[in-house]
């Protein structure tokens, strides 16, 4: 009895080490594969296979696997023609190695909304399907694409919502929308399953395979007194966005090719001068969110567009009147000292004198100062302030300030910076 006792003693113990060996060695696998791919999964990188077929694998599932070639930078997949008709059936697809893992991993975490290829060369009459595997729940989703007649090329977008078309292979959840975002969180394969009959050739060419991912959108606004409409706005100084219903110098722009994951900054300007640059005079402004992580859709990525100043007087301004050739030499005297070097050697006042009992007075524009008016009948009487002291206009929108005076038989009139 003694002997019985321990022996079975024993074997409860080995059981427990097993179990308790088998989960460590589970969650540790798990971790290293996910943690090996996350870093790599990207949106808006497209496969484009110009250099080779980048490690996508071919699988037969039912019959022949087909040919699968790079031909002229773009991915051919073809069942060659048998003597018999046989259902045949492969997948075409990219795992944790295929394109560096753009396509493995995590699609939700960098944003994926779907996927976008163009495919062309259609031979025969073959069925497209675009899979997804999720390593954990080892549940797989499927959506027919759309095949183009046979000499066509059209890029395929396929979104990643169950509406789209897709279905999965686990009974209870064929069409379950949570279940199926939530296999987006850990995917192991992204595939093209082709499928046809080969008493006849079947294939196509696919290229440019890519997830299509978040996208960055807002307004642009702009109501200073430059002219202009050609509205710049750049992430990163090298991707630029899209104005898409801009008219003047307002409205609403668009970026959606910008690889994600990434940090990204947003800036706009308005190149008034069209160099293709942003010049230090130029409007200009950049998001209020800056620098962010693009994994998710930015669509209100707002930029108000302001004219840089020194102490209040526009740049654009100092380049215009004073010829200021840089923001260093414009940063060199202060805001009021441009302006009185201005007034002192440029500055003329034209007066107009009206049949309705006033005079017009106008002069260049000077921005941000307070002025004040004076009058005198004969200089020799000196001058009397006329109304008061008011903040400078633009009044024509041109750069020309327009102020009516009451004609009380003053000839000569000044106009004075009194701040
Ligand atoms: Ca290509
Ligand atoms: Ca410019």
């Amino acid at each position: 009895m003694s002997l019985r006792f321990m022996s079975c003693e024993i074997r409860i113990k080995n059981m427990k080490s097993n179990i308790c060996m088998t989960i460590v060695s589970a969650v540790l696998a798990g971790w290293l594969a996910t943690s090996m791919a996350w870093g790599t999964t990207k949106a808006n990188v497209p496969e484009t296979w110009d250099t080779g077929l980048q490690s996508w694998v071919t699988e037969r599932l039912e019959g022949q696997l087909p040919t699968v070639q790079n031909i002229g930078g773009s991915v051919s997949i073809v069942f060659n023609a048998l003597t018999t008709a046989n259902p045949e059936t492969a997948r075409f697809g990219a795992g944790q190695n295929g394109s560096q893992g753009m396509f493995y991993g995590n699609l939700a975490a960098v944003g994926a909304r779907g996927a976008r290829f163009t495919i062309s060369s259609i031979i025969g009459n073959p069925t497209l399907q675009l899979v997804i595997k999720n390593q954990v729940s080892q549940r797989s989703w499927r959506c027919t694409v759309s095949v183009p007649p046979a000499g066509e090329t059209i890029t395929l977008e396929n979104m990643f919502d169950i509406q789209a078309g897709w279905t999965g292979d686990d009974s209870p959840y064929l069409r379950d929308a949570d279940k199926f975002k939530q296999d987006l969180n850990s995917v192991t394969l992204l595939a093209i399953e082709i499928s046809g009959d080969t008493a006849t050739r079947q294939g196509c060419t696919i290229d440019n395979f890519e997830l299509i991912g978040p996208y960055m959108a807002g307004l642009v606004s702009y109501s200073g007194a430059q002219k202009g409409d050609a509205i710049n706005i750049v992430a990163d100084d090298g991707i630029k966005g899209v104005p898409t219903s801009v008219q003047g110098t307002s409205g609403a722009y668009l970026i959606d090719h910008a690889p994600a994951p990434g940090s990204y900054s947003l800036k706009a300007y308005i190149d008034i001068n069209g160099n293709g640059v942003m010049d230090y005079w130029e409007p200009q402004g950049v998001y209020a969110g800056n620098s962010f992580n693009l994994t998710q859709i930015i669509d209100q990525a707002d930029i108000t567009l302001i004219d840089p100043t020194k102490d209040g007087v526009p740049y654009w301004w100092l380049a215009k009147k004073l010829g200021i050739n840089n923001q260093a030499q414009a940063d060199a005297k202060s805001g009021a000292e441009w302006v009185q070097q201005y007034a002192q050697t440029e500055f003329t006042i034209n007066s107009i004198k009206h049949e309705n009992g006033k005079v017009a007075l106008q002069w260049d524009y000077i921005p941000s100062v307070q002025l004040q008016i004076y009058g005198s009948s004969d200089l020799a009487g000196g001058f009397d302030t006329i109304g008061s002291a008011f903040e400078s206009q633009d009044s024509t929108g041109e750069g020309k300030t327009v102020v009516e005076v009451e004609d009380n038989g003053a000839a000569f009139f000044k106009v004075k910076i009194v701040q």
